[in-house]
Formats: structure tokens, sequence, C-alpha cells
């Protein structure tokens, strides 16, 4: 049985003053039945994993493929894990787009953050133009095959669907889309992993999770969570959510 997750991806979003609500979710849904990730902005790491304590666990949004060096402006899976972090996020559309991430690159910074001892949340997800050309699934298979290092657990990784045209726009993918995606990256996991890891592992949905729809999509199968950004800024929101685990 595969542990619910609700993770949230704070974005470049957030001061001091969120930690505020970073605190009422810990106090209203601290000893919820399923596993709560934060992924504050890095410069929030720190004060985030104190504020949290036991019961929230802290991640980043990225980290570096080395572990250290002349990379200015960079941060290293161990500088997060040093500062609290458990998790790392890896492979966003964001960082994808904003910063020319390849698969590669994915694969070689989760290798860093697992040799780190950090817990790795890869995304992958398709266009909206791969979607109409009916690519989804030959571009999840291809990121699925490139981001992932061989070198996982079920214990270590975790995996987040989110086609790009969902995120942040309002706009979810109908539920038999859902399924059709991470039934096939379910399938895909194992044929690469193995039974073990492969029906293990957890897969969550990314995408403009709202209160309102959250119960709809937890209903898909093989959909073990969400990857929460503007929702996740709120306690009230993101508590909502994972209420609806
Ligand atoms: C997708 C998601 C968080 P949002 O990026 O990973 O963001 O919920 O705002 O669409």
């Amino acid at each position: 049985m595969r542990r619910k997750m609700a993770a949230g991806n704070w974005k470049m979003n957030g001061l001091q003053d969120n930690l505020a609500e970073l605190d009422a979710l810990a106090q209203g849904y601290g000893d919820a039945e399923c596993d709560i990730l934060v992924c504050p902005p890095a410069t929030l790491i720190n004060q985030a994993a104190s504020v949290s304590g036991d019961s929230i666990a802290i991640g980043g949004q990225d980290c570096h493929k080395a572990v250290t060096g002349a990379h200015t402006g960079d941060i290293s899976a161990q500088m997060l894990k040093d500062a609290g972090a458990t998790h790392v996020i890896l492979g966003h559309s964001e960082r994808r787009e904003d910063h020319d991430e390849s698969d590669t690159d994915v694969r070689l910074k989760a290798r860093a953050a697992i040799e780190a001892g950090l817990k790795v949340v890869i995304c992958m997800g398709e266009s909206l133009e791969e979607r109409e050309a009916n690519n989804t699934l030959d571009i999840i298979g291809g990121q699925l095959a490139g981001s992932i290092p061989d070198q996982v657990t079920a214990e270590n990784l975790i995996v987040a669907y989110e086609p790009i045209w969902a995120i942040g726009t309002g706009k979810v993918p109908t539920l038999d889309q859902i399924g059709e995606v991470h039934d096939f990256i379910r399938a895909r996991l194992v044929r690469r992993y193995g039974d073990g890891v492969g029906l293990s592992t957890r897969i969550l949905y990314g995408g403009s999770v709202k209160p309102d729809n959250a119960a709809d999509i937890f209903g898909v199968s093989n959909v073990d969570g969400a990857l929460v950004g503007g929702a996740s800024l709120k306690a009230k929101d993101f508590g909502q959510i994972i209420t609806a685990l």
C-alpha cells in the first residue's frame, strides 16, 4: 500500500510572513494520515524546517549536480540537507524551460541528491502542442527514461506528472487523461525497476490542483497524491487538499 503524499511547491513565492502559514499547516494538519512536504524558496528552508518540526517534511526546488565548486548562485544537495531539507523537486517544467534543463541534467542532479541522502521528486509532463499531436506518452516515456537515475528506491523516488499546459492556468486534464498517464508511468516504472520499486513508488499529479478538484483527482488510479503550487501557499487551501487525500 503506497502512503499518500501532499507536496507543496511554493516556487519563487514566500518571505518570512509565509512561515506563519506553515506553522498553521503544521498545527492543523500535522497529524494527517499522509506525508506532507513543503518546498519553500531555499532562503526559508532552515526556518521552515524548525517551524514544521517532525510533522511536515521540507524540500528544496532544485539542486546542482556537483557537490561543491565554482557555481555562483547555485546550491548543492548537501547544502539543502544541511539547511534541514529531506527532499528536493527536480526537473520541474519551469526549470526545464527557464534554465534549459535537459533530462540528463535532471538525472545527474537526482543522482547527486540521492547520494547526499535526499529524496527526489522528479517532474515530467507534456506541452499542449505535444498533447495535441498525440505524443504525450512518448514524451513522458522519454522523460522518465532520461530523468530518473538507475539507483533509486521506492523510498527515495517520487514521480510527479505535471502537464505543462495545466500549470498555473486553472486548466486540468480530464480524469481519464490523468489516469492514462499515471497508469503508463506505473507500467514503465515496473518494467524498468521491477515490481518492488515499480509498484511502491508514489506518483503525484500536479497542475492546478485546488480544494474543489482534489478529491476527484485523488480518486484516479495510480494517483498517490499531488504536487501543488498556488494552492499550497495558504494553509487553509492546502489543508483542504490534504483532507481530500
Ligand atoms: C505545477 C503546480 C506545482 P500549480 O507546477 O508544481 O503548480 O498548482 O500552481 O499549477
